[in-house]
């Protein structure tokens, strides 16, 4: 059986990556993978007990990271991993590109205890594609404050973290440009949509082809 494909949301809080999820789940079923839905920290009972931790107590920076790793074996374990196996898409809402951006560049945890601990909870588990949303800090600041959730640990950061954490999915982005997609969110929804779709579009193109061409 083909293994199923990995697609990862990344972006600045409130850049709106949570909004497209769904558009992204129905385009992949209208031509008829099946997808999981999931999401970092999270995806299994323990690791979503872990996200309330790393989300709302304060903590080092370095606790963070490993709890972020922690959380993250569990749901590739028992999340991403059986369902590739199964042929499954699977879309995250956040992945790996957050603990660089979050903890690296928006901390300054050093990027070389990321890289060892990506290989020993990841092995060779990479996204196949990734969707990464960027807004000015301003707005996405503003955005924030109207949804009317109390801020978290990172949210109740100031500019300069949010400024940073920008900074590291942009040079992640220029990093890898065969699997980071970027998405300018600054502009209206429909404007937004537009980018995913393309994006989208163009993924499911090539990923057509290629199973066209492997069929006997
Ligand atoms: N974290 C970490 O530090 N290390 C790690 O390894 C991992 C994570 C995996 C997860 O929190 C936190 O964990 C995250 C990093 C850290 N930082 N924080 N906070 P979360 O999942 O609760 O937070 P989030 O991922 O940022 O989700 P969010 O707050 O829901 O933001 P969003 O998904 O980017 O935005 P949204 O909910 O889709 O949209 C926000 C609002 O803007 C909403 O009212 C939308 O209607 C509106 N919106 C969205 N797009 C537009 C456009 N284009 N125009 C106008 N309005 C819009």
């Amino acid at each position: 059986m083909e293994k199923g494909k990995f697609i990862t949301i990344e972006g600045t809080d409130g850049a709106g990556k949570s909004t497209f999820v769904p558009e992204m789940k129905a385009m992949l079923e209208a031509q008829g993978y099946e997808v999981i839905l999931t999401r970092e920290p999270g995806g299994t009972p323990f690791a979503e007990e872990l996200r309330e931790i790393i989300l709302n107590k304060p903590m080092d920076s370095m606790t963070a990271l490993l709890l972020a790793f922690a959380s993250r074996n569990e749901h590739i374990e028992n999340v991403i991993k059986p369902a590739l196996e199964a042929g499954k898409y699977v879309i995250s809402d956040r992945f790996t590109d957050s603990t660089y951006a979050y903890q690296v560049a928006g901390q300054g945890v050093p990027k070389e205890y990321v890289e060892v601990l990506e290989h020993m909870v990841q092995k060779q588990l990479k996204p196949d594609m990734t969707l990464i949303f960027t807004v000015p800090v301003e707005i996405s600041r503003q955005r924030l404050s109207k949804t009317g959730k109390e801020p978290d640990n990172f949210e109740s950061q100031n500019n300069d973290f949010f400024q940073r954490v920008l900074d590291g999915y942009l040079s992640i982005a220029k990093n890898e440009p065969e699997r980071c997609k970027l998405v300018d969110s600054s502009k209206s929804l429909e404007d937004t949509k537009e980018q995913v779709v393309n994006i989208m579009d163009k993924f499911l193109g090539s990923e057509n082809k290629r199973v066209k061409k492997n069929k006997p």
